[in-house]
C-alpha cells in the first residue's frame, strides 16, 4: 500500500487504528508501514533451503533476458530459476496442508477419544452424517451402537494420515471423471503426512529439480489437503458439533461489552472454544463475573475459531485477522485465548498496553509473554473453566481507557453443504435442482468462491468487497469462508436484504424466493472443502457438465497472504476451477512457472490460476470464465434471453 492510502474500508478498524496510535501502542499497520516486502522474495527468485546460500536471483526487470543471462540466473547449486520458484510454491503448499491436516489430525484423535467415553463433555451430534460416513467408507453400520461405529470411523481417518499406499478415501467423493483424471495424472493422494513429507524431501538441495515435476507433487499434497485433511476436519467437527444451519449474528469491534467480561477466542480450532462456549453459560462462572463487579460473561472470536463457534451456536464475531490487536486496543478485553495459526506475536507486546491477558492453549504454539494453560481434551471442561476463571478475574484490572467502536453489522451464517441442499430443495427433498435450474435458465449466471485472509499490504477488506459487489451485481451467487465471509459482514452483504440492495435482478429473484443472502457463509478455512461438496452436488445433480470444470463457477482469494491459501487455491484449481488471488504472487520471478500454473493447468485439470490485484477486473475475469462455461455448456442463448425480458420489461416501464 502507498503511504498515504487508506489503511481500511472500515471504521471501527480505523478508529482503534488511531487510538493505538495516541496509546503508543504498535501494530501490524505500523509495521506493514515500515517493512517493505523484500521484492526478490516476493517474486519466489530466493531460496534458503542450504548453507551454500541464500541465494538471490531477481528476475531482471524491463528489458528481455538474453539466453546467456538465462543460462546464468542460478543458484550455487545451479539450481535455475523455474526450480527455486516451484520449489519455494510448493513448499507454501507443504505447509499450508501441514497445517489444516494437523488440525484435522487433532479433530481425528477428539473424535477417537469420544468414541472411547475417554473425552468427557463431548458427544456424537450429528447422527446422520456418522451414518453417511460409515456407508461412504465401508463401515459396517448394522444394529451397532453410534459409539461402535465412530470408533472405526476416527480410527480410518486418523489412519488417512499416515498412509502410505492407495489413495485418500474421501477422492471417491469427487466427481468420476476428476478422479479418473487425478490417477491418470499420479496426483491422487496416498496419505497426507507422505505427501508433506516428499515435498519436504524434494526441495531439499539437489533431489526435484524439473518445475513441472515438483509442481505436480505441490499438486498432490494440495489435494490431501482439500480432499483430505480439510475435509476430515469439517466432516467430524460436523459429527461432533453439529453441522451448522442458518443462524443470526453480528459481526465487528462494536460486540464487545461496556459493562461484561469480554473474552475473544482466536485461532482455528473450535476443540476448546465449544467448551469455552459451555463453560461461558455455567452459571457459577456467571455468578462469580458478577461478584467482580461485571454484569455477565461476553464471548467473541477473530478468525476461523470464530467462523466455527458463529456458525454452530451464533457467537458474535469481533473481527477478520487484520482486527486481533485491535480487539485489544479497544481496552475492554479481560483475555484472548488462542489456539494455532493466524495469531500475531505482537499480541503480548498490544496487550501490555491494557490488561488483557494473552492466553495461549496448544502445546504446539507457545507465545514468549502469554499465559499457558494448556488444553486437556480428556478434562477439557475443566480446562476451559479455568480459562474463563482466568478472564474474569482480570475484570477489575480494566483500566479506564475503554474505547470500544460503536460498529456492528447482522449477518446470517451457517450455510453448509447439507443446509443449501435444503433451503434449496425443502426439507423432503433435499437438492441442488433449484440451483442448477436457475443457472440453467440464467437467473443465476454462475457461482464463485470467494475465501481467504486480509493483508496489510492493501486496504483492508476493501479488495473483498469490491469483488463480491460486483460479482452479486453480475448475477453470480458468492460463498464465503474465512476472514473474506467476515469483511462482506461488516460491509452488510450477509444477509437478505442484500439482495434487493446490491444484486443483479435474477440473482435478487432467486434470493428472495428462498430467503437467503447472495452471499452466503460456509464456515472457516477447513470449511472450503465445503465448497467442493457443493460444486460436485452441483455436478451430480445433473444439466452442469459431468465434471467440476464444466461448472460456471471460480474462486479466489483476494486479500491473501497465509501459506494455507496457497494449497487451497492449488487444490481449486486442480479440481477444475478457475481461481484467482490478489495482493502479490509468488512466482513472478519465473516465466515457465507462471505460465504452467495460469495456462497449462487449465490444459491439464480445466482449472488454473490468475493474478489480478484490482477486485473489478478480477471479478470480471471470474465473469468471464463463468461465461465461458455457459457457453461450452450451451447455456448462453438462456441468460441472453433473460437480458432481453430485462430490457423489454425496461422499455415497458
Ligand atoms: O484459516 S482466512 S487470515 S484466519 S488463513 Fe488466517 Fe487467512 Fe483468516 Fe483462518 Ni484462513
Ligand atoms: Fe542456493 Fe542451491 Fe542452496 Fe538454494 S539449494 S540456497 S539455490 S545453493
Amino acid at each position: 500500500m502507498a503511504a498515504g492510502e487508506k489503511k481500511s474500508i472500515d471504521k471501527a478498524t480505523l478508529k482503534m487504528i488511531e487510538k493505538a496510535a495516541i496509546d503508543g501502542c504498535e501494530t501490524v499497520f505500523d509495521r506493514a508501514a515500515t517493512m517493505k516486502p523484500c521484492p526478490i522474495g516476493a517474486e519466489g527468485s530466493c531460496c534458503s533451503n542450504c548453507g551454500m546460500g541464500p541465494c538471490r536471483i531477481p528476475l531482471p526487470k524491463g528489458k528481455e533476458q538474453t539466453p546467456e543471462e538465462k543460462r546464468k540466473r542460478r543458484g550455487i547449486c545451479g539450481a535455475t530459476a523455474e526450480t527455486i520458484a516451484a520449489r519455494n510454491f510448493i513448499r507454501m503448499i507443504a505447509s499450508g496442508t501441514a497445517a489444516h491436516s494437523d488440525h484435522g489430525r487433532g479433530v481425528a484423535e477428539l473424535f477417537l477419544a469420544t468414541a472411547k467415553g475417554e473425552a468427557p463433555g463431548y458427544e456424537i451430534k450429528d447422527e446422520q452424517k456418522l451414518l453417511q460416513i460409515a456407508l461412504d467408507w465401508g463401515i459396517e453400520i448394522g444394529d451397532r451402537s453410534n459409539e461402535e461405529i465412530a470408533v472405526d470411523i476416527g480410527e480410518k481417518a486418523l489412519a488417512e494420515f499416515g498412509k502410505q499406499e492407495g489413495e485418500l478415501l474421501f477422492l471417491r467423493r469427487a466427481p468420476l471423471k476428476r478422479q479418473e483424471l487425478w490417477r491418470k495424472l499420479g496426483v491422487a493422494p496416498r496419505g497426507v503426512d507422505r505427501e508433506v513429507v516428499e515435498i519436504m524431501h524434494r526441495t531439499h538441495m539437489g533431489v526435484d529439480q524439473d518445475y513441472e515435476n515438483l509442481l505436480k507433487q505441490g499438486t498432490r499434497a494440495a489435494l490431501a489437503d482439500g480432499w483430505g485433511g480439510s475435509m476430515i476436519a469439517t466432516e467430524l467437527q460436523d459429527i461432533l458439533f453439529g453441522t451448522p444451519a442458518p443462524v443470526l449474528s453480528r459481526v465487528n469491534l462494536g460486540v464487545l461489552s461496556e459493562d461484561e467480561v469480554n473474552i475473544v477466542i482466536h485461532g482455528h480450532e473450535p476443540l476448546l472454544s465449544e467448551m469455552v462456549v459451555i463453560a461461558a453459560q455455567d452459571p457459577k462462572m456467571i455468578e462469580l463475573a458478577k461478584s467482580k463487579g461485571a454484569k455477565g460473561i461476553n464471548l467473541a472470536g477473530i478468525c476461523c475459531t470464530a467462523n466455527e463457534v458463529l456458525m454452530r451456536h451464533g457467537v458474535p464475531l469481533a473481527g477478520n485477522m487484520l482486527q486481533q490487536e485491535l480487539a485489544i486496543v479497544t481496552g475492554a478485553v479481560e483475555a484472548m485465548v488462542v489456539d494455532v495459526q493466524c495469531i500475531m506475536q505482537s499480541l503480548p507486546d498490544v496487550a501490555q498496553c491494557y490488561h488483557t491477558k494473552i492466553i495461549t492453549t496448544s502445546p504446539k504454539a507457545k507465545i514468549t509473554g502469554a499465559t499457558h494453560i494448556e488444553f486437556d481434551e480428556h478434562n477439557a471442561l475443566e480446562s476451559a473453566r479455568e480459562v474463563v476463571k482466568a478472564a474474569i478475574e482480570n475484570f477489575p484490572n480494566r483500566g479506564k481507557n475503554v474505547n470500544i467502536p460503536s460498529e456492528q453489522s447482522y449477518l446470517i451464517a451457517g450455510f453448509s453443504h447439507e443446509t443449501i441442499n435444503y433451503l434449496l430443495g425443502g426439507l423432503f427433498r433435499a437438492s441442488y435442482r433449484p440451483l442448477n435450474d436457475n443457472i440453467i435458465n440464467g437467473k443465476i449466471r454462475g457461482v464463485a468462491g470467494v475465501v481467504g485472509c486480509n493483508n496489510p499490504r492493501v486496504t483492508h477488506d476493501e479488495i473483498h468487497v469490491e469483488m463480491i459487489k460486483e460479482l452479486i451485481k453480475n448475477d453470480v451467487l458468492v460463498l464465503q469462508t474465512g476472514c473474506s465471509a467476515m469483511a462482506a459482514a461488516k460491509a452488510g452483504l450477509l444477509v437478505p436484504e442484500a439482495a434487493a440492495k446490491y444484486a443483479g435482478k435474477g440473482l435478487a429473484e432467486v434470493c428472495e424466493t428462498v430467503g437467503i443472502p447472495p452471499v452466503l457463509h460456509m464456515g472457516s478455512c477447513v470449511d472450503n472443502s465445503r465448497i467442493l461438496m457443493a460444486a460436485t452436488a452441483m455436478v451430480k445433480e445433473g444439466g452442469l457438465g459431468d465434471d467440476i470444470s464444466d461448472l460456471p463457477v471460480a474462486g479466489a482469494a483476494p486479500e491473501w497472504m497465509s501459506e494455507k491459501a496457497i494449497s487451497i487455491g492449488q487444490y481449486f484449481v486442480a479440481s477444475g476451477v478457475f481461481t484467482v488471488f490478489g495482493v502479490t504472487w509468488p512466482t513472478l520471478g519465473s516465466e515457465e512457472v507462471t505460465k504452467c500454473l495460469f495456462e497449462d493447468s487449465e490444459e491439464t485439470y480445466g482449472g488454473m490460476w490468475a493474478f489480478e490485484p484490482d477486485p473489478i477486473k478480477a471479478a470480471h475475469l471470474m465473469i468471464a470464465h463463468i461465461d465461458k462455461k455457459r457457453k461450452a455448456l450451451g447455456l448462453d442463448k438462456a441468460r441472453e434471453r433473460v437480458l432481453y425480458d430485462m430490457a423489454m420489461r425496461r422499455e415497458l416501464v
